[in-house]
């Protein structure tokens, strides 16, 4: 290769796109604000609405509940959003978090109550109306507030947290919560690493076969290269949650934003 042949990282990603006839807005880690969730699906359903693609697609890449107070919320939010983007014929595509893995083990195995309530499980307990264990609690005690959980919680909400992807690939994008492997294919992916990695994936510079379109590690501002795109803003510190539009080769990025007690939209390109 001659020297000046090897293309720069952004002619590289900008030949990067969506099947042809195809929207997708993918929808950063909620964490349990439906508020910012509820903003920005408002303006994506009317978008969504008005394309005349043959494939309109709305994907979460997961982390719906915990650390912020409105889980119920949010996934009652996403359950109507299916509802609505069906009968208009779109898409939801809802990828698992590790927080959603967290929820159902917690159903399952309530010693893992203390460590899941110290990552945001607490607040998921207090928003389908179970009171959280008391630091220090017994056994016994988490496995109530176990059984408690998995009564309050509709079945409709336990039936999505079950159902929930793991990763989807459409055209040059590959949608994952946490993100991948470097050297793994991706059809060999571990559950594991879709959900926990963290720096070996993001710390690696290999080039990768797809895109990788992800959250999972909270970053100031959208970060983007050739290897990955990572749409999650930390919605529950910074009252920011961000979405990524793809249609063909182009880019967008719309973020909600809470200012106050209001909340504000903002796009621009990517
Ligand atoms: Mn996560």
């Amino acid at each position: 290769m001659l020297f000046g042949a090897r293309p720069r990282i952004a002619d590289d990603l900008s030949q990067r796109g969506v099947p042809s006839d195809t929207l997708i807005w993918a929808i950063g880690d909620v964490h349990g604000q439906a508020d910012l969730l509820a903003c920005l699906t408002r303006a994506i359903v009317t978008d969504l609405g008005q394309s005349a693609c043959r494939r309109r697609i709305l994907l979460l890449v997961g982390d719906y509940v915990d650390r912020g107070l409105q889980s119920r919320e949010v996934i009652q939010h996403v359950l109507d959003l299916e509802t609505e983007m069906e009968a208009e014929g779109g898409e939801v595509v809802c990828l698992k978090g590790n927080h959603e893995e967290l929820l159902l083990k917690f159903l399952e195995d309530s010693t893992i109550g203390p460590d899941w309530a110290a990552l945001g499980g607490k607040e998921t307990l207090i928003s389908y109306g179970v009171e959280p264990p008391p630091l220090g609690a017994k056994s016994d005690q988490w496995q109530r507030a176990s059984t408690a959980l998995l009564e309050h919680m509709p079945r409709d909400h336990l039936e999505f947290l079950r159902c929930l992807h793991i990763s989807v690939t459409l055209g040059d994008f590959h949608f994952v919560h946490a993100g991948v492997r470097p050297g793994v294919p991706l059809e060999q992916q571990t559950e594991a690493d879709a959900l926990w990695i963290r720096d070996a994936f993001l710390a690696d510079e290999a080039p990768l076969p797809k895109v990788v379109v992800h959250g999972h590690t909270p970053v100031h501002d959208v970060h983007v290269d050739h290897r990955r795109i990572c749409i999650d803003t930390g919605a529950y510190a910074t009252g920011v949650l961000s979405a990524l539009r793809l249609e063909n080769r182009t880019r967008m990025l719309m973020c909600a934003e809470r200012k106050g007690r209001e909340l504000g939209l903002s796009f621009r390109r990517l």
